[in-house]
């Protein structure tokens, strides 16, 4: 305890010392780790949920946690990390923006001997050794349930062809990347199906606004059945469209998001989106859990999924277990 405290002063005089904007957790029990964290930014309720579960299992854990918030930018993701390196953190985490051009930083980290694990997303990258463990969604398992789901509804309603749009997330992020795999591969050889357009929504609700402005200004209300947008954020912008302007139009279209955030659920719920394909945000005690494995030596797995399911319109919605984080 003491020798926990002793350290928590000597981090905070170290992060006045370089005037450094990060956040800095209270040191507790375990104190003698202390954890270096990248958050990539604060772009929707997802991301505000994980950190908010970051910052919750480091204090249950007793854990020192230095955060660090990058605006969606990379260069203060590796500034951060390199700062952490400084620092001599026990283990870092980071949740990266996109999926390359991570190999530099993470070479020092290694040459300075601290663990990476990889929270939430993926890198691009030939080394592996350069990071310890992966934990975070299949986001192309993701992407396929919500194929999956499309598949079954035109089957239902019996559709003999629809046109979807979709709105994407941060571009070459791994989400993005992969929920688009996922639900192309499942859609693409169904004769049924044709992607009308395809969209940069970069995650953020405003954006969803912006893009389906600019669809129904290029497709027409009528031109469009389907959209599949990547994340909740985008998709509760693209209702605040759609609800204002297009009502009735808006009811024939097939709406499908992915997350799970009360808002979206309670809009699923409320007949206004179709299908929900769940990612949870909450994977600060998973982490942390394999911080504590990997001071004790442990060998820990390379790649950890959370469960994850599905909430449609298919489903019983008065289920108490149909809840948004
Ligand atoms: O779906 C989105 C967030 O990487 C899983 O990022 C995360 C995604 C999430 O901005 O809402």
């Amino acid at each position: 305890m003491r020798k926990g405290m002793a350290l928590g002063l000597v981090l905070m005089l170290l992060l006045a010392l370089s005037g450094c904007a990060g956040k800095q957790e209270p040191a507790g029990e375990n104190a003698s780790i202390v954890v270096g964290f990248s958050q990539l930014g604060a772009e929707s309720s997802w991301r505000i949920a994980n950190t908010a579960s970051m910052e919750q299992a480091a204090r249950d854990a007793g854990y020192g946690l230095m955060m660090e918030n990058a605006n969606q930018k990379q260069e203060k993701q590796i500034d951060a990390i390199r700062s952490f390196i400084a620092y001599r953190v026990d283990v870092i985490v980071f949740s990266p923006i996109v999926e390359a051009d991570w190999d530099n930083v993470l070479t020092e980290a290694k040459q300075a001997g601290i663990p990476v694990i990889l929270m939430d997303r993926m890198i691009e990258t030939k080394d592996n050794s350069l990071y310890t463990a992966y934990i975070g969604a299949d986001f192309y398992a993701e992407g396929r349930k919500a194929g999956e789901y499309l598949v079954r509804k035109a089957d239902a309603i019996g559709a003999d062809h629809l046109r979807v749009v979709e709105i994407c997330g941060t571009k070459d992020s791994t989400p993005m990347r992969d929920r688009q795999r996922g639900f192309m591969d499942v859609i693409e050889k169904d004769g049924r199906f044709t992607v009308i357009d395809s969209v940069d929504g970069d995650f953020l609700r405003s954006k969803g606004e912006e893009c389906m402005r600019e669809l129904l200004e290029k497709h027409g209300a009528d031109g469009i059945d389907v959209i599949y947008s990547h994340n909740d954020s985008m998709t509760l912008g693209v209702l605040d469209v759609l609800e204002k302007d297009y009502s009735s139009a808006a009811k024939n279209m097939i709406l499908i998001t992915v997350d799970g955030e009360k808002e979206a659920v309670e809009a699923l719920k409320a007949g206004r989106i179709n299908c929900v394909v769940q990612c949870t945000p909450h994977l600060g005690p998973a982490v942390m859990k394999l911080v504590g494995e990997l001071k004790e030596g442990k060998a820990l797995l390379k790649v950890n999924h959370p469960e994850e399911g599905v909430f449609s319109d298919f489903d019983d919605l008065t289920d108490p277990a149909v809840e948004g984080f």
